[in-house]
């Protein structure tokens, strides 16, 4: 493919898809351009991939999940299809700023997180591996709030994606579904009738998901909602406008707005509804789509993986059930073993305020044959087990977690230590009875994406040294670890590393006033904000050293910028409490003539995956310091290590095995283990007894107390310092001491920077594991039972 013909392309959709011509085509205008002429190209391999799974009557996997965060797409898909040189030549020669064009695609923000973004690491890599199969999930019209800071505080605005036309998907009017709610159930035979109260249409939205090189593609079916009459012509003729609206709103409400809340359980109907409303439509997309190839549903686990994304889509249990036995009149019995050998789960936290309940009497008005299959799986369940205490329905709540165990042939952790977790504590009864069922899929993240894309610099000089054959096999890189010892590879590494820091800096610059030192350490954490990932003890760290350089300016400091990013929720207020308290600590340290050439602390506004594509290539040091036990796993923990970034880290989630894979040498390790944890804890006093054994943690609180970063008001963080004097479950107090201790060692591994270097250049050569290639393998072998493709 050549510039030439993409360019006319180009052209041809300037003109005819969007009636522009070229002398009069805005930015916008041209990246819709390049984005259909590129988009026109994986039509092709999209055909070609869904005809060769209808031809061989293949088995396709279901990736059911409330959220995809997916971020940007073109220069992606650009990637995939081998057009980068062809775009860049179409893009100078129309006169138009490459760069500025990608820049202009806005981020599809249509998750919170980790969960979220793994679903989308999961698409790219079932692509590239050619595993037939469909993400499914809900066109949210507002994605996640924008963050802004006013006086340091969060402010959340609407977010507005679908502003703009969304160039990469197609709408299909045909595809759609009515899916009912509340109601009554009546009684039919054996079998019984649910006759809802109220509908609305589920209509689809497909986006082509291309894989490496263009030889797969798969498909992102997301749902949006719609009335299933558009409105109420007679109320509007009789001049009640907004009455005859109302119909279509409250339809339009389910797909409005992604919930902000990770892990915490919100307990709102409409939430509930949101989950029914796509998980219902998928079921519906999926048998329909089975009937047409075979036509006894007993065979329906043979040729479809159903896979739930946490227990956000748990109602896909008794909603399969209710097709199979109500709608298909498959005996109850069965309709259970067909459902569970064509479902599994994967639990990704274990919080106990993110484990899903909903209310027995709220599934019941909203979904209520659901609810009485709820009770006839749980009857199942008993009669095979009747000495089992485990229940589903308990305390008027509904347990999704217990539901998609039990609805789950297999059921998985994220992480290696995770799933031993979920063994022993959450699922330890139902694990007894069923001890072949838990099983462990540890994450990964694509290098298409997490390296190639985000990180050109490094690409091309492990390109330039092994070949390119570590795009689509990333364990490949651990050819270069004999060349760590080549004088010339190691310039080289760190040429590319510190040309991205220059580009971080300059972006700080333009985007927030600020640019830093290039030379000095770039240590960021970058991740949700929750008490459990201890931004606060970062800060307090933070306030700690600041103190000692004040106190000891010639003692020979390494020059550090702290880098924070994200969001907390909404109705999060300890969470919006540490965001403000960084934002006021970086206004005091970086006003201070004495520290400022050797501390800086930036946290730019609106962390999102675009962000997060220029900070994780930049990063000296990546902070992974959750209390132990209480991250399932981390992706943005293995991004880090793949870009060249030595981790600072407690053992928890995935950082254990990242440790593992790089070498406990290459990796800073500091604080209690999960255990340990568990044991500090039955201390009451284990944070006073803390805090008066560390001098520094007493004097950071006092600083905070006395209000040197809040003008004098000694009033501001009287909650988080109330919480870590009293309270202090996540133990920021007792794992300061190593925290800080750690730090200096970090300090001093960076001063000798060509072994830091060469530490760095290890965690790129060994982080191949980490690839979502290897996770998928292990997901179509031992959940899917699914074989590539191509
Ligand atoms: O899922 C990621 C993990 O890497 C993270 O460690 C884990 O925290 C994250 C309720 C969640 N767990 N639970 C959620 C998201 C949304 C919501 O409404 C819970 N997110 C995670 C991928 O495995």
């Amino acid at each position: 493919m050549n510039a030439t013909d993409l360019r006319a392309d180009i052209l041809k959709h300037l003109e005819f898809s969007l009636g522009k011509d070229l002398a009069h085509a805005t930015l916008y205008d041209i990246r819709m351009a390049l984005t259909l002429a590129v988009r026109d190209r994986v039509v092709t391999p999209w055909f070609a991939a869904t005809r060769a799974t209808y031809a061989a009557k293949s088995k396709r996997v279901y990736y059911l999940s409330m959220e995809f965060l997916i971020g940007r797409l073109l220069e992606d898909a650009i990637h995939n299809l081998g057009l980068m040189q062809a775009a860049q030549e179409a893009m100078t020669s129309l006169d138009a700023d490459f760069a500025a064009v990608l820049a202009d695609e806005p981020d599809a923000a249509l998750g919170n997180g980790g969960l979220g973004r793994l679903a989308a690491c999961f698409l790219d890599s079932m692509s590239t591996l050619g595993c037939p199969g469909y993400g499914y999930g809900i066109r949210y019209e507002h994605g996640l709030f924008r963050q802004s800071f006013h006086e340091g505080r969060q402010v959340e605005e609407a977010e507005n994606w679908l502003r703009q036309r969304h160039g990469w998907e197609f709408e299909r009017p045909e595809a759609a579904f009515q899916i009912g709610f509340g109601g009554s159930v009546s009684e039919a035979g054996k079998t019984a009738l649910w006759t809802p109260g109220e509908a609305v249409i589920a209509k689809a939205y497909d986006t082509p998901t291309i894989g490496w090189q263009g030889k797969w593609a798969n498909t992102l079916r997301l749902w949006g909602a719609e009335p299933v009459r558009a409105f109420d012509l007679a109320a509007f003729n009789q001049g009640d406008y907004a009455g005859a609206a109302g119909l279509e709103a409250a339809a339009r409400t389910i797909s409005r707005v992604l919930y902000p809340d990770d892990t915490t359980d919100t307990g709102k109907e409409l939430r509930l509804k949101q989950e029914f409303f796509f998980t219902a439509a998928s079921l519906r997309d999926i048998v329909r789509r089975f009937q047409a190839e075979h036509s006894d549903l007993r065979a329906l686990p043979t040729k479809a993986a159903i896979q739930l994304n946490d227990t956000h889509p748990a109602i896909a249990g008794p909603e399969l059930v209710r097709i199979l036995h109500d709608e298909n009149d498959m005996p109850l019995d069965e309709a259970i073993l067909t459902a569970r050998a064509t479902l599994s789960y994967t639990n990704h936290t274990l919080l106990p305020e993110a484990l899903e309940r909903w209310p027995e009497a709220l599934m019941a008005r909203v979904l209520p044959r659901h609810m009485q299959l709820i009770e006839r799986i749980e009857d199942t369940h008993r009669s095979a087990y009747p000495k089992s205490a485990v229940r589903i329905v308990e305390g008027g709540d509904v347990k999704m977690g217990e539901l998609s165990f039990i609805m789950g042939h297999k059921v998985n952790g994220v992480s290696a230590l995770h799933s031993d977790l979920v063994k022993t504590t959450v699922f330890a009864e139902l694990h007894a009875l069923h001890p072949d069922r838990i099983i462990n899929q540890t994450n990964g993240v694509t290098p298409r994406r997490w390296m190639l894309g985000a990180n050109p610099r490094l690409s091309a000089l492990i390109t330039d040294t092994i070949s390119s054959g570590w795009v689509a096999d990333l364990e490949r890189l651990r050819e270069l670890e004999p060349h760590v010892a080549d004088a010339g590879f190691m310039a080289a590494f760190a040429d590319a590393k510190r040309a991205n820091k220059v580009e971080l800096s300059n972006w700080f610059g333009h985007e927030h006033g600020q640019s830093v030192d290039p030379d000095a350490m770039y240590d960021v954490q970058i991740k949700r904000f929750h008490e459990y990932k201890r931004q606060h003890l970062n800060i307090l760290e933070t306030i700690a050293l600041w103190t000692e350089m004040r106190d000891n300016p010639n003692a020979g400091w390494t020059p550090r910028v702290k880098i924070f990013g994200g969001k907390a929720a909404p109705g999060y207020v300890m969470a919006k409490e540490i965001i403000h308290l960084i934002n006021d600590v970086a206004t005091v340290i970086n006003a201070d003539p004495v520290t400022s050439q050797w501390l800086k602390v930036v946290y730019p506004p609106n962390y999102n995956v675009s962000m997060a594509e220029k900070l994780i290539p930049a990063a000296d040091l990546s902070e992974q310091i959750s209390t132990a036990g209480k991250e399932a796993s981390g992706t943005g923990n293995m991004k880090f290590a793949l870009n060249g970034a030595l981790t600072i880290g407690t053992l928890d989630g995935a950082n254990v095995e990242i440790r593992e894979q790089v070498g406990a040498e290459n990796f800073f390790l500091f604080g209690m283990t999960a255990p340990e944890v568990v044991a500090c804890r039955e201390n009451p006093e284990h944070q006073a007894d803390a805090i008066k054994a560390s001098p520094r943690l007493k004097a950071a609180l006092k600083l905070i107390e006395k209000g040197i970063f809040s003008d004098g008001d000694d009033k501001r963080y009287k909650a988080i310092l109330k919480n870590l004097r009293k309270h202090d479950y996540f133990t920021v107090c007792a794992d300061f001491d190593s925290y800080y201790d750690c730090q200096r060692q970090v300090d001093a591994a960076y001063r000798d920077a060509d072994q830091w270097m060469r530490m760095a250049a290890l965690n790129t050569a060994r982080s191949g594991w980490f690839s979502s290639d290897r996770t998928i393998l292990g997901y179509m072998a031992d959940v899917w039972d699914i074989k590539p493709m191509i």
